[in-house]
């Protein structure tokens, strides 16, 4: 980039994050942005995860983007076909389709010290380079197949929940589930009624908790668009409930014991049979695994079709599943709710930055950034929805648009700076990770495994705090934590 000239920069992903991101630039007058997305479609994982009854758990008002308010969203907790058509028109409305390269899905990128810029390869051969490079590739976009023995062997039909097969009819079949995820409780109950049996493979009961939905109606739609105060009034106070729920996971467990007793009455009052109820009670702290919200997964469970079967899974046999007890489920159909590789950020892309040094050896022990964003020895990288930024209870996109003025701080200074590439240092990242660490050793997530951990038991994903307290941590970029390098 030589004087004058603004930063070239590439995303990659077009989910919330990319979108987010490029809204964020564009809006700022960062017009050179190239979107690279391996699929056909934006959306990222509400374009994937179309199974029966997938929704966003987080109410719409909140989970959108500040700047563009949706005053007709179908439902407080919407659908996953109105999240994609809502991004996809975000997306139209700030013209980004044309900068969005489809199929190109991303490789490698290689950071090359004397230009200071990035080449990024796609799959198809392709080469592409810029000055900044930023990961928009979110945490779940890779399903995980569980390392079950047996698993190829199975004759009937299988599919993960991410990848849900529409072209097998489940109409009066034998359905094996395993897995009771946040995916797995919105799928159960819209399935239940049409199988002929469904077995529910349960290795750890969740948390549930009531879910205050609504459909919004026709006057609240007209409400919305002509006081847009009212859609605020909604949107802050969902926030507000978030922010105060969170303060339970940290600062003040008693606010965590007390949404656990909500969660525990709404189980008495949903499961009558005390030995279901016995199944289904956690027996490790609330908020350890995802809190999950539902209202008709639990009398789902207690129909006569359903059988929640808690012994542990040994193989996948050709005609259905076998358990610790020899016995074999007989199944036509396995569906795995057995969630995403979360904890492989940026995984499988090969990124290479200063010195040819390899990001996934940087990560050896677990992925970490500053503020979740920048690594040592990656100039120029940004990530959106990295590490330590996941949220216990919350809304992502209003960490997205938190990473996001963030990232288009540090493209100004860049712009500011021809020649000059951008690098966090390590005294700066390793004192922001010693920080989070020690917050999150206070945390319930280290009392079981989830997807926020990994094998050796670090939390990679999880932001151990509000929303606001990370806002703002990040609301404005200190140059002190960065080295601008002179290159070229
Ligand atoms: O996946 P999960 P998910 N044998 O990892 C079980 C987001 N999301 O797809 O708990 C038997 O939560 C595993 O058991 P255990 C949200 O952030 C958001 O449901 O490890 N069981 C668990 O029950 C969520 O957290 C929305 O003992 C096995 C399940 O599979 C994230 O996506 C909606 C097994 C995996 O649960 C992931 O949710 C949906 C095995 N070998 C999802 N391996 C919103 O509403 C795994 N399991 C925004």
């Amino acid at each position: 980039m030589t004087a004058g000239e603004r930063p070239s920069v590439i995303v990659i992903g077009a989910g919330f994050g990319g979108i987010g991101m490029a809204i964020e630039l564009r809006r700022n007058g960062f017009d050179n942005i190239a979107i690279l997305e391996r699929s056909t479609d934006i959306g990222g994982v509400w374009r994937e995860n179309t199974y029966p009854g997938a929704a966003c758990d987080v109410p719409s008002p909140l989970y959108s983007f500040s700047y563009e308010p949706k005053p007709d969203w179908p439902q407080r907790y919407s659908g996953q076909a109105a999240i994609h058509d809502y991004l996809r028109s975000v997306a139209k409305r700030h013209r980004l389709l044309a900068d969005i390269h489809f199929g190109a899905e991303v490789t490698e990128a290689e950071f090359d010290d004397a230009a200071g810029r990035w080449t990024v390869r796609t799959r198809d051969g392709a080469a592409r380079t810029a000055d900044v490079l930023i990961s928009a590739v979110g945490q779940l976009s890779r399903p995980a197949m569980p390392n079950i023995p047996g698993i190829d062997s199975f004759t009937g039909q299988a599919f993960h929940s991410a990848e849900w097969d529409h072209g097998v009819e489940l109409t009066g079949k034998r359905v094996a589930c395993i897995g009771t995820g946040a995916s797995a409780i919105q799928y159960i109950p819209e399935i239940q009624p049409k199988v002929e049996h469904l077995t529910l493979f349960q290795r750890t009961p969740a948390w549930v908790l009531p879910k205050f939905d609504t459909d919004y109606t026709p006057i609240q739609h007209k409400l919305f668009a002509r006081l847009p105060g009212a859609l605020l009034a909604e949107r802050f106070g969902w926030w507000a409930i978030t922010e105060f729920v969170a303060l339970g996971l940290v600062e003040y467990p008693w606010i965590a014991r007390m949404v656990g007793r909500i969660a525990t009455k709404h189980l008495e009052e949903q499961v009558p049979d005390p030995g279901l109820r016995a199944k289904l009670t956690p027996d490790y702290p609330i908020g350890c695994k995802r809190g999950l919200f539902s209202n008709d997964y639990y009398p789902a469970l207690t129909e006569p079709n359903v059988r929640v079967e808690t012994t542990v899974i040994t193989e996948i046999v050709p005609n259905g599943v076998r358990t610790a007890d020899g016995t074999v489920h007989e199944a036509d159909v396995i569906i795995y709710g057995t969630g995403f590789k979360g904890t492989e950020f940026l995984w499988p892309m090969h990124i290479y930055g200063r010195a040819g040094r390899k990001l996934a050896d940087a990560w050896e022990g677990g992925a970490h950034a500053y503020y979740g964003i920048t690594v040592p020895d990656f100039p120029n990288l940004f990530l959106v929805y990295g590490p330590n930024t996941n949220l216990g209870v919350g809304s992502i996109i209003y960490m997205i648009e938190s990473q996001a003025r963030y990232i288009r701080q540090a493209v100004q200074l860049l712009a500011a700076r021809p020649g000059h590439v951008l690098e966090v240092r390590q005294e700066a990242e390793a004192q922001f990770n010693t920080a989070v660490q020690q917050r999150l050793a206070r945390t319930p997530w280290n009392f079981c495994s989830s997807w926020y951990r990994t094998s050796s038991g670090r939390i990679t994903n999880n932001w151990p705090g509000r929303q606001l307290a990370y806002r703002r941590l990040v609301r404005k970029l200190r140059a002190d934590d960065y080295e601008l390098t002179r290159v070229a």
